[in-house]
C-alpha cells in the first residue's frame, strides 16, 4: 500500500517524544542542615559520624537563642574530631577542598580542618524528602521514587514537558521546590532514565541539562563507563583491564564480544546502554516491598574456615539494611537471609517478629537464627539480608503537597530567610 507522505509527516509532528527527567537534590543532607543554620551558608560543612555531646551542647539553650543566631565560631569543626566516622555528604564549598562522601572524617580533617561537622537528622531528612516529592507530584504526577533524594519523572505528556526539550517544566519544578523548601536540586531531561540520570549530574548544583539523541556522541561517549548507572566498580575494573575506558569505546564493541566477557544479560545490556538505549518505564509504585543488601564474595567462603570474615560481612550487611530502613523511614517485621553456594544453588530462610524493628542488632540476631536453619557444609558465593513486611515509621505515605502541609510540613522559619535568594551555595 502506498504511504501518503503528508499523513506520515503529520503523524511524526503530532507524536510527542519520550522525555524522562531525573531530579536529584543537591548535597541533600547538608542542605537540610543549612536551612536550620543559614549562618553556615557558603562555608564548608560536612555531615557524618554519630550525634555527639558537642551537638547537644550546640543546641542547648535553644529556647533563649534561636538556632540561626548561634555564632559560627561555636559550631564543632572537623579538626577536633577523633573517631572512625565517615562523611555522608559535604556542601559544595567543602567539596572544593577535596572532601566528599565515604571519606574518613579524620582524613577529611587534614584536607579541610575548618569544615563544620554536623550529624544526620534522619527525621528532618525524611520530612524534606516527602515534601519535595509532594511538590513534584502536584505538578507532574508520573513520578518514580528512587530513594531519599532522587526521583524520575515522566515529562512526556505533562504541559511544558516538551518545551525546549523539557527545560520549561524542569525549571518550574526546580523553582517551586526552592520556593516551598529553600532547597536546590539538579535535573536532567533525556529520552530515557539511563541518559536522564547521567544528565542530572552535568550542571550540578542547581542546574538543568537537556539531552537528546543527537547529543549521544558528543556528550555521552566521552564519559567514563562508570557514569552508566549499573556499571559498578567491579565491572569498570574489568572493562579497564580489557582496555575500555569511555562509553564511546564500549559502544565500539560487538554484542557477541560483550556477552563473551560479561555474560548474556549484562553483555546485552551494556551493548544497549552504550548506545543510550533504555526502555525501562517510570514506575509509579511508591512503597517498597522489601529492603535488602547482598554481596558476592571475592572468593568463596566457608562457614567454619572463614568464620570471622563471614561474620564481619554478615554484620555489615545487617547494619547497611538497618541504615537503609532508617533512611527510607521504615521498620520491618520479617527478616530473612539468602545464600548462594559454590554450585550456584540458592536458599532463603526468614523469620517474622511480633513487632516491627529497625535495629541493626535485632536484625543481626534474627538473621543469625535464620542462618542456623540452612546447610553450611558447602562454600558460599553470596550472602544477603532481606527485610519485608515494611511499616512506615510515621505513617508515611506518598503525599500530595496539600496533604503534606496538612500533615504538618512547614518549611523552617530559617528557610524563609533564604527562600528569595538566588544562590544557596
Ligand atoms: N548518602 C548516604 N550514603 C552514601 C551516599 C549518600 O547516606 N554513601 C546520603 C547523603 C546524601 C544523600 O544520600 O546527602 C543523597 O546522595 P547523593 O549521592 O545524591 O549526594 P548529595 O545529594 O549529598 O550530593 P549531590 O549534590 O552530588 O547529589
Ligand atoms: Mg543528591
Amino acid at each position: 500500500m502506498p504511504v501518503n507522505p503528508d499523513s506520515l509527516a503529520h503523524d511524526i509532528t503530532q507524536a510527542s517524544s519520550r522525555r524522562i527527567a531525573h531530579l536529584d537534590m543537591d548535597a541533600f543532607y547538608a542542605s537540610v542542615e543549612l536551612l536550620r543554620y543559614p549562618q553556615l551558608k557558603g562555608l564548608p560543612v560536612v555531615i557524618g559520624g554519630g550525634r555527639r555531646p558537642v551537638d547537644e551542647a550546640l543546641q542547648a539553650g535553644h529556647s533563649e537563642r534561636p538556632l540561626h543566631k548561634i555564632p559560627v565560631a561555636e559550631f564543632p569543626q572537623l579538626k577536633d574530631y577523633t573517631g572512625r566516622g565517615v562523611i555522608t555528604t559535604a556542601t559544595y564549598a567543602a567539596r572544593q577542598f577535596g572532601v566528599g562522601s565515604a571519606m574518613g572524617l579524620m582524613k577529611a580533617a587534614k584536607l579541610c580542618p575548618q569544615a563544620i561537622l554536623l550529624p544526620v537528622d534522619f527525621a528532618e531528612i525524611r520530612r524534606y524528602s516527602k515534601a519535595f516529592k509532594a511538590i513534584i507530584l502536584d505538578i507532574a504526577p508520573q513520578m518514580e521514587d528512587r530513594g531519599v533524594d532522587e526521583v524520575y519523572i515522566d515529562f512526556t505528556d505533562v504541559p511544558g514537558g516538551q518545551r525546549n526539550g523539557g527545560r520549561v517544566l524542569a525549571r518550574l519544578i526546580q523553582k517551586t521546590i526552592f520556593q516551598h523548601t529553600g532547597l536546590t536540586c539538579s535535573v536532567g531531561v533525556a529520552p530515557n532514565k539511563l541518559l536522564a540520570k547521567m544528565a542530572s549530574e552535568f550542571n550540578k548544583p542547581n542546574g538543568i541539562a537537556i539531552v537528546t539523541e543527537a547529543d549521544l556522541e558528543p556528550m555521552i561517549w566521552p564519559l567514563a563507563c562508570r557514569k552508566i548507572n549499573g556499571i559498578g566498580p567491579k565491572a569498570d575494573e574489568k572493562l579497564q583491564r580489557l582496555g575500555i575506558q569511555t562509553i564511546g569505546e564500549l559502544a565500539q564493541q560487538s554484542v557477541d564480544w560483550l556477552i563473551d566477557h560479561f555474560g548474556q544479560k549484562t553483555g546485552a545490556w551494556m551493548f544497549e546502554a552504550a548506545r543510550g538505549i533504555d526502555h525501562r518505564p517510570v514506575v509509579l509504585e511508591s512503597e517498597p516491598m522489601s529492603i535488602s543488601r547482598e554481596t558476592t564474595f571475592e572468593r568463596d567462603l566457608h562457614a567454619v574456615r572463614d568464620k570471622l570474615e563471614l561474620g564481619a560481612i554478615f554484620t555489615r550487611l545487617c547494619e547497611q539494611v538497618a541504615q537503609d530502613l532508617q533512611r527510607k523511614g521504615y521498620q520491618c517485621k520479617t527478616i530473612g537471609i539468602k545464600l548462594r553456594y559454590d554450585d550456584f544453588k540458592s536458599v532463603t530462610r526468614d523469620q517474622t517478629l511480633a513487632a516491627p524493628t529497625g535495629d541493626a542488632a535485632t536484625i543481626r540476631k534474627v538473621a543469625g537464627q535464620c542462618l542456623k536453619r540452612v546447610q553450611l557444609q558447602r562454600p558460599l558465593r553470596l550472602l544477603g539480608v532481606r527485610t519485608t513486611s515494611l511499616f512506615p515509621l510515621d505513617g508515611a505515605q506518598t503525599l500530595t503537597m496539600k496533604a503534606a502541609l496538612a500533615h504538618g510540613f512547614k518549611p523552617h522559619g530559617a528557610s524563609a530567610l533564604i527562600a528569595n535568594e538566588p544562590q544557596l551555595f
